[in-house]
């Protein structure tokens, strides 16, 4: 049973921190507000501790504000030794920002749980499903055989982490056993209309200026089936936005049919240059990421920008015209 080795984890264990992917998304809070309070009901000790910010569109999802943001030394939960880590939607342990370097060496022990296609850091017994729509799918399961009670809030946060990691239930992951949890979610009492409007009509104005900018930035290649667009910390300045309300600009070119692969290339405050891909049907962005150093899903994937953009931009292009010569 590919639950088990979780099992034990938790039961074993009785002070826990969780944490996800650094910039976390929708997948990763509301995964992480869900088991902790799970956690919690079974009288353990629990702490979510992330390395960036939540984005303002999930905090309903930490109603009681109880996410730490790791800025400080100040902020490291004593005795580590003692703890046990939980790290969520990502396998890849230089992933989860100042805690790989901080908290991760010291804790007793640690568990993955997620569903990203590019393998990097899994030991054995953890939980890496690639089918999952989403990290909540598979904590779902977990609570099941956990024999978890799902109230409203584990409902609410699971139903917003699959809304966001499924693209509003339509990305290539999404199943039936996908809606199914949606489905047991709403009769708890989750109304989609409303994580909806949370989710994508609770944005700043200064993010709508931010995409229109961004956007300015198209460039259209290889026959117009590859979009490639550029966000620099001076654009985000300038619109008083916010680095992580551009999470859905990269979907905007691939509302033209044309367009099979969308490149965006985003700086962050700090002045670190990701890359992010998108692509429709085979073309598998995962392992043009992964030859990066970075990781994700076939149809979604990124990496961190260890040279100069000009010459990944050529590199990425190189790794695409095969599908379109
Ligand atoms: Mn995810």
């Amino acid at each position: 049973m590919i639950f088990k080795p979780i099992i034990d984890f938790i039961n074993k264990n009785s002070s826990f921190i969780i944490t996800a992917h650094e910039t976390p998304d929708g997948d990763a809070v509301g995964s992480e507000c869900a088991l902790a309070r799970v956690l919690k009901k079974m009288g353990k000790n629990v702490k979510i501790i992330n390395s960036d910010p939540t984005p303002h569109k999930f905090k309903f999802l930490d109603h009681d504000k109880e996410i730490v943001i790791l800025k400080n030394k100040q902020q490291i939960p004593e005795a580590l030794e003692e703890q046990a880590l939980i790290i969520l939607d990502t396998n890849d342990t230089n992933n989860i920002g100042k805690l790989s370097q901080l908290i991760l060496p010291r804790v007793k022990e640690y568990f993955i749980i997620d569903h990203h296609d590019i393998e990097i850091d899994i030991h054995s017994g953890n939980i890496v499903q690639k089918n999952a729509s989403s990290t909540a799918e598979i904590l779902y399961q977990v609570f099941k055989v956990l024999g978890a009670e799902i109230d409203y809030p584990v409902a609410l946060a699971l139903f917003t982490a699959i809304v966001y990691d499924t693209g509003s239930f339509v990305y290539p992951k999404t199943t039936a056993f996908t809606f199914q949890i949606a489905f047991e979610m709403v009769e708890k009492g989750v109304n989609p209309n409303f994580v909806y409007t949370q989710v994508y009509e609770c944005n700043s104005i200064s993010s709508v200026i931010l995409q229109s900018r961004v956007l300015s930035s198209l460039e259209l290649v290889l026959h117009s089936h590859v979009a490639i667009q550029v966000m620099l910390r001076d654009t985000i300045v300038s619109s008083g936005a916010k680095y992580e309300e551009a999470d859905q600009i990269i979907n905007i070119p691939l509302k033209a049919e044309a367009v099979k692969v969308s490149i965006f290339f985003k700086e962050d405050m700090s002045g670190l240059m990701r890359c992010s891909l998108r692509s429709k049907g085979q073309i598998d962005v995962a392992e043009i990421a992964k030859s990066f150093g970075g990781g994700g899903h076939r149809n979604a994937a990124g990496f961190k920008c260890r040279e100069p953009m000009a010459t990944i931009r050529e590199k990425v292009l190189d790794k695409l015209k095969v599908y379109f010569h």
